[in-house]
């Protein structure tokens, strides 16, 4: 069976933050050249950044708050969906097939190996599952479903050779040091304290949550930046890379 890797697109890589729905085409292009030039079967998830985040943020949605404002649930999830048609038809342009769907498509099913036959089956067929953070309604009202969560639900569903978070750092260092851990287990991971910088909005404590989770399943997670189109295509082949690789 071909290898499979799930890849997690940091939604602060594929557009700028520091402007409303900023897409960085010229990111996403390059790093879909690298996954169609690679011999590995990619489920690609991808953030919001300044499509959904800056929407959402507005009408108080985020991923430790809760809303019932529908106009609020529209334009993020609006938002969500532009992007993902602009990420996908990058792809497509860059020679992968994508296919979009919505991350709920893979909790309908009823059970994890339906859901994994589902994406084995769009993969055989050449094509590329794309994902996304969304909106989900739980109890309390509407939160937001991040794209680092799903990154673990896929890794779940499909016990991936790898799965890779491309990022708009080069990988995790530990306080009062710029130097990039090479590699760390789950554990020690866990344990690492961070600089306010490396966290302002509390993504990257999220991020490393899910990706202990992930490798606490023996599925290896690699944190690479994805301004770096070189070192995220040797992280996607398994090759030695600079950036972090995190091992059960
Ligand atoms: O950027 C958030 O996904 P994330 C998606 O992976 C929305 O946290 C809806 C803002």
């Amino acid at each position: 069976m071909a290898r499979i890797v799930v890849v997690k697109l940091g939604g602060s890589v594929i557009t700028d933050k520091t402007k409303e729905f900023a897409y960085r085409q010229d990111v996403v292009s390059a790093l879909a050249e690298e996954i169609a030039g690679s011999d590995v079967q990619t489920v690609v998830v991808h953030g919001g950044g300044s499509f959904g985040h800056s929407v959402a943020v507005k009408y108080g949605l985020a991923s430790s708050s809760f809303t019932k404002s529908p106009e609020g649930v529209w334009q993020t999830r609006s938002a969500m969906f532009d992007l993902n048609s602009m990420v996908c038809r990058t792809m497509a342009e860059s020679k992968l097939r994508p296919y979009p769907f919505s991350p709920f498509n893979i909790l309908s099913f009823g059970s994890m190996k339906s859901s994994r036959l589902w994406l084995l089956g769009l993969l055989k067929l050449g094509l590329t599952p794309v994902t996304f953070g969304d909106v989900v309604l739980e109890k309390r009202g509407f939160t937001i479903l991040s794209g680092d969560t799903i990154a673990f639900e896929l890794s779940r569903i499909l016990k991936p050779e790898r799965c890779i978070f491309a990022m708009d750092v080069d990988g995790i260092h530990e306080k009062d040091s710029s130097v990039i851990i090479p590699e760390i287990n789950y554990k020690k991971l866990s344990r690492l304290s961070f600089n306010s910088s490396q966290d302002a909005t509390g993504g990257m404590r999220k991020k490393i949550q899910m990706a202990a989770k992930i490798a606490a399943m023996g599925v290896e997670v690699r944190f690479v930046s994805g301004y770096r189109r070189n070192e995220f295509a040797k992280a996607l082949k398994g090759e030695d890379f600079y950036g972090t690789k995190i091992v059960r």
